[in-house]
């Protein structure tokens, strides 16, 4: 990379405003943001986002999964038309994240990795660098999975199928309804798909949300691979009884099995798979009453790898365990398989030139694995795809405790931008 580039670095107190601006929307009392996906928070988000992009003289484009981006054309780079489809005659590198939130998350996730990725554009834009690829800040839809998950970045990828958005986990209905309210559709979703030559590679900054980086204290985590998480609902069916004058042995109580599964599947993972994690974020009860004995609990089941073989064999151990205590309890078993995200490994090269970046920046790096899921894995068999992270204080996430120290979102920054221009340029 030419030494000219070098010196060159974001605009700290620029990102601060939009970073400022954008947390403001949808923001919680308690310095979070509820920004669900297609949610009245996260379509004014973007809203707000377009507006900022359009007023920094970058083109604005979005495709019909409704990923919002930000593109600064190339010397010799031309993109699609504005609109959904368009076939893209040069290729395109890609950094981003996204602006959707887990209900009641924090600031920093996603949002951050977007801000970042602006202000990188704003960065080569203002200091007039010409590069030979078209470079674009994208907002993935649905990164958080409140409707699919990763929605945006696998129809980008042309991973996203029917089937996938026939029973997603945040449910049919709402699916239904969000895409409705973005002005999206089934048949928009699938076309989205880019050609496969057409970009570049794909970088995204992101905090950490674990304690590894502040316990180190490192500056920057370059992720070497992103875990995979498969999804199921299972449903405990026993039968409703009055909860006063039915005898507690002659209950089928579908709260009994679904309990003693969440207990039994966290000794299952923390004894045989202590690579990966299982969650159940969710139990709803039917019919939910104090004086009813539970007729029916809905159990959401997510669990995480960062190896496919693991998978299948967790896959079976939890399984079988749901069977054995719905039986034990004298309840049936319902099981809805919805969806998965395979592990990914990140590019060699990409990882090279982030550590290359923070050595010349003078900050200290270590390679660590991803526990949460990214839109890189989306992208990583179609080009060359890399993450940084920045420490997270407490390693809070997916709560409004999130909190990163401004000078690493900086630090960050400054690794993603030089580290395109080291990929770019070259
Ligand atoms: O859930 C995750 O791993 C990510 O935050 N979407
Ligand atoms: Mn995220
Ligand atoms: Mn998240």
């Amino acid at each position: 990379m030419t030494q000219a580039f070098s010196t060159l670095r974001i605009n700290s107190d620029r990102m601060l405003d939009s970073f400022s601006q954008l947390a403001s929307i949808g923001a919680t009392a308690d310095g979070g943001v509820n920004r669900p996906t297609f949610s009245e928070a996260h379509l004014t988000a973007r809203q707000w986002f377009k507006e900022e992009i359009e007023k920094s003289g970058l083109e604005f484009h979005t495709d019909g999964a409704g990923n919002h981006s930000a593109i600064l054309k190339s010397s010799a780079g031309r993109v699609a038309p504005h609109g959904f489809g368009g076939a893209y005659r040069d290729q395109t590198f890609l950094l981003g994240s996204h602006l959707d939130s887990v209900p009641n998350g924090g600031r920093f996730d996603g949002a951050l990795g977007v801000m970042a990725a602006l202000e990188v554009l704003k960065t080569v834009k203002e200091n007039g660098i010409r590069l030979k690829v078209n470079l674009e800040a994208i907002d993935f839809t649905d990164e958080e999975g409140t409707l699919v998950g990763l929605l945006g970045s696998a129809a980008l990828a042309g991973h996203l199928h029917q089937k996938d958005l026939a029973s997603p986990r945040g449910g049919r209905e709402n699916l239904v309804a969000g895409m409705k309210r973005a002005g999206l559709s089934e048949e928009s979703m699938l076309s989205a798909a880019r050609p496969k030559d057409s970009l570049a590679g794909y970088l995204e900054l992101h905090i950490e949300q674990g304690k590894r980086l502040e316990r180190a204290g490192m500056n920057i985590g370059i992720v070497s691979a992103i875990v995979g998480i498969w999804s199921y609902r299972l449903s405990f069916i026993g039968r409703a009884d009055h909860a006063g004058s039915t005898t507690i042995d002659d209950r089928l109580d579908a709260s009994l099995g679904a309990s003693a599964f969440t207990l039994a599947a966290r000794e299952l993972v923390m004894r045989d798979f202590p690579n990966c994690v299982v969650n159940v974020g969710k139990m709803d009860f039917a019919p939910g009453a104090f004086n009813i004995v539970p007729a029916r609990v809905d159990l959401a089941l997510e669990f995480r790898s960062p190896d496919e073989e693991e998978f299948n064999r967790l896959d079976i151990a939890l399984l079988e365990l749901a069977q054995k205590e719905a039986r034990r309890f004298g309840l049936e078993l319902e099981i809805e398989f919805l969806g998965k995200h395979s592990p990914s490994i990140m590019h060699e090269k990409v990882c090279n030139a982030f550590a290359a970046s923070c050595d010349d920046l003078g900050l200290m790096h270590v390679s660590l694995s991803s526990g949460a899921g990214h839109d890189g894995q989306s992208l990583a068999d179609l080009c060359p795809v890399g993450m940084i992270f920045v420490p997270s204080v407490d390693g809070a996430s997916h709560s409004p405790r999130e909190f990163t120290k401004w000078e690493d979102c900086v630090n960050g920054a400054n690794v993603l931008l030089q580290t395109v221009l080291r990929l770019a340029a070259g």
